[in-house]
């Protein structure tokens, strides 16, 4: 693929709703996108890094300056012929791993385009329709959060994953067990925890959680395998998963029994489907995170979902969620079945509105090949 252009650009999207998590609350995304054009193609990629450095030690602006001055030239300078070349292409690159997944996955969609299949196919997906939950962040109160549980149940989702932290806990679990024994419903704690803390974890045992995600330190393996011995709720890892290397770890020191999987967290396709496979190797179940998207990230996402191994509802739901309007079309809608069917059109399957984006965006570069010339 001859790289013809490769665009950045950042858009600003108010979210319907505050989405907070142990670590803070969200009201506005700095969406950031790479348009890359190649032999009359369009791929689009999508950042799912924070506004702040504080999922990730990545942010819009660290991800801006990266892919503009290091990992756009070095693709313009290249003739990749798939996605899959890109972590040869950026392996100079230390981390940056949301960076490096904007121009890697915009290189499949290319690839999908090209040789006129979807996605999820070039992918090696096999299910044609993905099982979906939902992300409820943290609410001012029990009864606010009981309400829009009571909405996307009826919506259709298969699975409720509630935000916790210190505070906003067992007593959270406790009414919405009380009013919905039987539901599927998980918990993420996004690090809010200490091992100190592990006689408190042991009583979330009592509302039969599928799983606790990420309870202990972004960056440990260890210290989740004390407290997996401890629990008889699955632990899932998030944050600490960044590479096919760190899924064998944690699966061979049993830190985890399940693993989040999300596009940028691991650094784009590839590695996801590494991770994807040694945890199916290894009798894991994944599922794909989110990182409220829109619906260009959103798009890849349900691509991802549709590997064998992704066999837990994922967070991955509809774009009415997040936004008032989104800006591919047609938007991503659930079925009253909790799931999302997969489009089989060439590439990612949602049109992108380029004249939306267009109208939203704050500011834009033209990568060249050789933006820093020493
Ligand atoms: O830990 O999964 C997480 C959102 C921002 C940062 C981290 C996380 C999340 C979510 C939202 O849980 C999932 C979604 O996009 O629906
Ligand atoms: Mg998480």
């Amino acid at each position: 693929m001859r790289i013809d252009a490769i665009i950045l650009r950042e858009l600003h999207l108010p979210l319907v709703r505050p989405f907070e998590t142990s670590f803070g609350v969200t009201s506005n995304r700095r969406i950031l996108l790479a348009e890359i054009r190649s032999e009359g193609l369009t791929g689009w990629g999508e950042c799912t890094v924070g506004e702040r450095p504080f999922f990730s030690g990545e942010s819009t602006d660290t991800a801006w300056q990266v892919i503009l001055n290091e990992l756009g030239p070095m693709l313009a300078a290249e003739t990749p012929h798939h996605g899959g070349d890109c972590p040869r292409i950026f392996k100079q690159v230390r981390g940056n791993r949301m960076a490096k997944a904007t121009l890697e996955n915009a290189i499949w969609d290319l690839e999908a385009q090209r040789e006129g299949i979807s996605l999820s196919r070039l992918l090696g997906g096999v299910r044609e329709i993905i099982p979906c939950g939902v992300s409820l962040g943290i609410q001012k109160t029990i009864p606010e959060l009981l309400a829009i549980i009571e909405k996307e149940l009826a919506a259709g989702y298969q699975r409720i994953k509630l935000k916790c932290k210190p505070g906003w806990d067992v007593e959270v679990f406790e009414k919405v067990r009380n009013r919905w024994p039987g539901i599927t419903l998980s918990c993420d704690a996004n690090s809010a925890y200490k091992l100190k803390d592990a006689d408190h974890l042991v009583t979330f045992d009592a509302f039969d959680l599928l799983m606790i995600e990420q309870p202990l330190w972004h960056d440990d393996f260890y210290y989740h395998s004390m407290l997996q011995k401890r629990l008889q709720t699955p632990i899932c890892l998030d944050e600490s998963i960044r590479n096919r290397r760190d899924a064998l770890a944690a699966i061979e020191m049993e830190s985890c029994k399940i693993i989040n999987i999300k596009l940028g967290r691991v650094g784009g396709f590839s590695e996801a489907i590494a991770v994807h496979n040694a945890a199916q190797e290894r009798g894991i179940p994944v599922w794909c995170g989110g990182m409220l998207e829109s619906g260009i990230g959103r798009s890849h996402n349900i691509a991802l979902s549709t590997l064998e191994n992704f066999s837990l509802p994922g967070d991955v739901s509809a774009s009415k969620r997040y936004w008032k309007e989104d800006i591919v079309e047609p938007e991503i809608t659930v079925l009253p079945t909790g799931e999302i069917p997969i489009p089989s059109t060439p590439g990612r399957g949602y049109e992108v509105k380029t004249e939306m984006v267009e109208r939203l965006t704050v500011r834009q570069e033209t990568i060249k090949e050789f933006a820093l010339v020493f």
